[in-house]
C-alpha cells in the first residue's frame, strides 16, 4: 500500500474530466486500497480519484467515527435526489478553506463496488453532500468554483500566500 500525493488547488488537473472504469481488475483494487490508506492518513471522510491525478471514476469515502466503514464507488450515477441542504465542505485539495455549497439533501447513487457488483446506496445528511462533492471531482470540478467570482478569488490569493509560506 501506498500514501498518494494528493494535487492541490488550483492545480489545473484538478480540471480533467475522469473516464468510467471498464472493468474492475487488480489494478484498480490497489487503487481504491492506496486511496483509502492516503483518505485515512490525511486525514479525510472523502477522495476521488482525480485528485491523486488518476482520472478514473472511482471515490473512496468514510464519514464513520470509528474509520471502519469504507465506501467505494466506482461508475457513480446518481438516479435520484431530493431536498436542498448547505452544508459546510472542506477538501483536501483545498487545505484550511471551508464555505458553504448548496446541494441535494439526499441522493440515490447507483455505483460497482470493489467487487465489480452492482450497488445502490441511499444517502442523507453528511453522507450524500460527501458523495455529491466527490462526484464533482471526476467532472473536474472542485466545490469553491460553486462560490461568487468575488470569493473565489479571495480564497485564491489566500491559497497563494498560505503556499508561498509552505516553500
Ligand atoms: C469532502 O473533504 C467533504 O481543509 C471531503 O486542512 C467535506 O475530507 C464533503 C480536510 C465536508 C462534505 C463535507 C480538509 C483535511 C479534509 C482540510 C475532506 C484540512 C484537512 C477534507
Ligand atoms: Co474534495
Amino acid at each position: 500500500m501506498a500514501i498518494l500525493k494528493i494535487l492541490q488547488y488550483p492545480d489545473e488537473r484538478l480540471h480533467t474530466v475522469a473516464a468510467p472504469v471498464a472493468h474492475v481488475t487488480n489494478k484498480i483494487r490497489l487503487l481504491i486500497q492506496d486511496m483509502a490508506e492516503t483518505m485515512y492518513d490525511a486525514p479525510g471522510i472523502g477522495l476521488a480519484a482525480t485528485q491523486v491525478d488518476v482520472h478514473e471514476r472511482v471515490i473512496v469515502i468514510d464519514i464513520s467515527e470509528k474509520r471502519d466503514q469504507l465506501l467505494v464507488l466506482i461508475n457513480p450515477e446518481i438516479i435520484a435526489s431530493h431536498g436542498a441542504s448547505d452544508y459546510e465542505e472542506g477538501c483536501l485539495s483545498v487545505p484550511g478553506i471551508y464555505g458553504k455549497v448548496q446541494r441535494a439533501e439526499s441522493v440515490t447513487v447507483k455505483a460497482l463496488n470493489a467487487q465489480g457488483e452492482l450497488h445502490v446506496v441511499d444517502a442523507s445528511g453528511l453522507l450524500a453532500v460527501c458523495i455529491q462533492h466527490e462526484m464533482d471531482h471526476l467532472v473536474g470540478k472542485v466545490f469553491v468554483e460553486y462560490w461568487s467570482q468575488l470569493k473565489l478569488t479571495r480564497t485564491l490569493a489566500r491559497l497563494k500566500k498560505k503556499q508561498r509560506r509552505t516553500m
